[in-house]
């Protein structure tokens, strides 16, 4: 039986939706972020070394890194489906979308969320404008022009394409869910890019989506 080792708000979500879509039995161990720091517990640690979600446990195998989670789940259970056969342009065209969420599109949006909490962070009131002033000036020459050439790169691959690998769903729209919702909830992504907010719109109404928020509980990014 396949363990999603699970933290509330977090990557992991996308886990248990491919495993909804693709209607593979799974037990979920739910870890709770601390209400401070954000970090999840130690005792995930004891599952990786790294202690981040998501993790899955399969038979013998424990595999983390959601890209190498998804590519995994798809190739082992997914008789075909959700991902574009091994050696076909399709297939290298997914594998590109599945490195690029976390390779290319997580990191400016987690920098936001660094400087965003640095800049409402308390601090002496002689630190304060300093750390606000770096904040400001990192966030508006470096983080965000970045996150909205990203998104203005995803929003012009949308017009040629219904999903991010070709005209079929598959698994790297699963594993590009999670930076369009982080973008959504505080990178500036709106109604001013129609495609990538169609895509959010298809798909939060898939079944699949809906059951697996039910398996995992409360799923709100971190704005
Ligand atoms: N690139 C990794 C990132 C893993 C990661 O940072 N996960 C976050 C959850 S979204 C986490 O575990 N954060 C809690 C912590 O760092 O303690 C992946 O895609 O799996």
């Amino acid at each position: 039986m396949i363990i999603v080792h699970h933290l509330n708000n977090s990557r992991s979500q996308r886990v248990l939706w491919l495993l909804e879509e693709l209607a593979v039995d799974y037990d979920v161990k739910r870890y709770q972020r601390d209400a401070k720091t954000m970090l999840a517990p130690a005792e995930l640690r004891k599952v990786h070394p790294l202690g981040k979600s998501p993790v899955i446990s399969d038979g013998d195998l424990t595999l983390a890194e959601s890209g190498a989670i998804i590519e995994y789940l798809a190739d082992r259970y997914g008789n075909g489906r959700l991902a574009p056969p091994a050696g076909t342009s399709g297939r290298l065209r997914y594998s590109y979308w599945i490195h690029f969420a976390e390779g290319t599109a997580m990191p400016p949006l987690l920098l936001k969320l660094v400087f965003d909490r640095i800049e409402k962070a308390p601090a002496p009131f002689f630190v304060r404008p300093i750390a606000r002033a770096i904040a400001n000036r990192a966030k508006g020459t470096f983080v965000q022009p970045n996150i909205d050439r990203n998104l203005d790169y995803m929003e012009a691959e949308l017009g040629n394409s219904n999903w991010f690998a070709g005209n079929e769903f598959s698994a790297a729209d699963v594993q590009m869910s999670f930076p369009l919702e982080a973008a959504a909830a505080r990178g500036g992504l709106d109604s001013r890019r129609p495609r990538l907010m169609a895509f959010l719109e298809r798909i939060h109404a898939r079944p699949a989506y809906r059951r697996a928020l039910e398996r995992g509980g409360n799923y709100e990014l971190m704005r």
